[in-house]
Parts: C-alpha cells; structure tokens; sequence
C-alpha cells in the first residue's frame, strides 16, 4: 500500500492529518449506547454539532443507527430520515461560518452514503468496511474519504465469545484487503482511513493487544482512526458507569495518539482535544530538546521547574 501522506481527501476539501484530529460522535438514534435519545431531535443534533466544532472537532460524524449488540435495526428511509435533517443544516450553518469541518455518515447502507454525500458529507464511515452489497460501489462513487473499520460477526452476536489467532495480524490482513478492494473501486489511497473497531467483536484483552501494537496499523500508511470514548473497556478497567467514563476514555486517547493515531472519535470533544494535543507534542519532534538541555536535566535537574 504506497503511503498516503498525512491527509485524507473528503471529497473537495482535504483534511490535513499533520497534527492529528477528533471527531465529534452524534447519534441520531433512540438507542445508541452512550447518547441514545439525547440528539433525536435535529434541532438539539445540530446544536451539539456546532458546539462540538467550538470545542475543536474536525469531524462530525453523525449516525442514525446504532451498533450497539441488541440495537434495533432501522431502514435505510428511517435512517435517511434521520440524519439528513441534521446534515443539511449542518452543512449550510458550518459554510455559512466558514468552518472547514468535516461532515461524516456513519452508516453501512448505500443508500444512506448516498442521501448524506448529496447533503453534504465529506466522509463515509462504515463499521462493515463497504461489505454490504453495493456499497464499495456507492462509496467509491460519493467522492467521499471511507473510513474502514474492522468488525468481527455482526452487532447482535459479536461479543459472545470473540476468538483470534492473532488479533493484531488478523485485523491488519482484514483492513488491507478492505483498502485493496476501495483501489480497485477507485478509491484513491489519500481518501481511505483505518480503524480496528475496539469493541466490535473483541474482547478486553484484544482491544488492549490492538491498541498496544497500534503502531503496526500506523505503519500501513493509512490514517488510523479509534473510537475508544465510553467503550466497556473502560468501564471493565474502572468499574465506571457509562457517563463517568471520560478520564478512562482521555487515558485511551492519549495512548492511541501516542502510538500512531491520527483521527479520534470521541463523545466529549473539547476534553479529548486536549488530551489529543499533549499526547500529540510527546509523539512529535516539535519539542525536542538539544542534547545539551538534556545533559543539564541528567546532571543536576537544571531547568526543573
Ligand atoms: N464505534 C461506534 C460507532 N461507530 N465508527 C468507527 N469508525 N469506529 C468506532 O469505534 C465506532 C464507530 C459505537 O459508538 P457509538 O456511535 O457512540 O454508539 P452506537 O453504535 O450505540 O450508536
């Protein structure tokens, strides 16, 4: 896979990975697991949306179907019906600012990718990779960037059980073949993303193994994207309730950034933003110091604060 450069082009606009991004999670759904109800009503949908690009998103990726195991499947009317309200305003409200963020579908349905590029997405994220049928074709004619999430069985069952050789290989194998099948449709390499799906038909000890080799995923070339926010593994490694999640979540984004990511999703943005650009300046070269600085610190802790 020829590398790809820090960017992803989303239709006309071209989003700079350099300094890595994150993108604001609304569900338009009665049941998703975290917000489910919150943003039903397009009116409050659009109003978390520019509050979010306030607080720092570069992304909004909206979703009118939740993947939650055991979320009630909606058609692909129902979720046009629910998620072109909130693009179309958002599109015209964000151009009527002048904020160059990325509107994002959420969905695996052709038709969907279709109604939400006509509004005005940027991006098609599809948590089955484009596996549904017609969607490869559908995607790669949006113009769309994709993102392409590995997921393992399907919602309702995923987490009964989930089994690996190698969680890491099988998963990395998985997303090149899916990025394979986007170049053969057309898809430029500069408008796919990766993302390993923590959660989706893995277990704790698969989701940590993923997010401790996440640098393998880095090393394809194709922007890493994570959605870590409010997952069950931080609360089977707090013990926390789902809305008092977000220290673990911040920990987990501050890790995925440290080892390669460049797109995280995330429930609460302006805290994630944060924790996104310190984890970044550790990663990066922009602070680093002359050898000399350093051979102070050793000797004595000169210039300590
Ligand atoms: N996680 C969820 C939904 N979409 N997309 C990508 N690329 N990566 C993820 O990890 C991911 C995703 C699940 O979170 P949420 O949207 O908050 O919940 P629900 O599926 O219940 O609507």
């Amino acid at each position: 896979m020829p590398e790809s450069g820090p960017v992803l082009r989303c239709g006309a606009r071209v989003l700079d990975l350099s300094a890595p991004v994150v993108m604001g999670v609304i569900n338009v759904t009665p049941d998703s697991f975290s917000d489910g109800g919150r943003f039903l009503d397009p009116v409050r949908a659009v109003e978390r949306g520019l509050s979010m690009v306030e607080e720092g998103a570069a992304i909004l990726d909206i979703g009118g179907e939740s993947t939650r195991p055991g979320a009630a499947p909606v058609s692909a009317g129902e979720e046009i019906d629910r998620v072109l309200p909130v693009i179309e305003r958002l599109a015209s409200d964000l151009a009527a600012r002048d904020v160059p963020a990325i509107l994002s579908i959420d969905t695996s349905k052709p038709e969907v990718m279709r109604a939400a590029a006509a509004a005005g997405a940027g991006l098609v994220n599809d948590v089955r990779a484009l596996r549904a049928p017609g969607a490869l074709e559908a995607a790669a004619a949006t113009g769309c960037a994709i993102a392409l999430m590995h997921m393992r069985g399907e919602p309702a069952t995923m987490q009964h059980d989930p089994r690996y050789e190698d969680v890491v290989g099988e998963v990395k194998a998985f997303l090149l073949d899916r990025a394979q099948a986007c170049r053969e449709a057309g898809i430029g390499a500069d408008r796919i993303a990766i993302d390993p799906g923590f959660g989706f038909g893995k277990a704790l000890a698969h989701n940590l193994e993923l997010l401790r080799r996440l640098p393998e995923l880095a090393a394809t070339g194709l922007p890493v994207l994570v959605g870590l926010s409010r997952k069950s593994s931080v609360g089977a490694l707090t013990g926390r309730a789902v809305g008092e999640r977000l220290a673990g979540s911040l920990a987990l984004a501050a890790l995925a950034v440290f080892n390669g990511a460049r797109i995280v999703r995330a429930h609460d943005v302006a805290a994630t933003v944060d924790a996104v650009k310190v984890a970044h300046a550790v990663r990066s070269r922009d602070h680093a110091v002359r050898n000399r600085d350093t051979a102070a610190h050793d000797i004595g802790g000169q210039g300590l604060p």
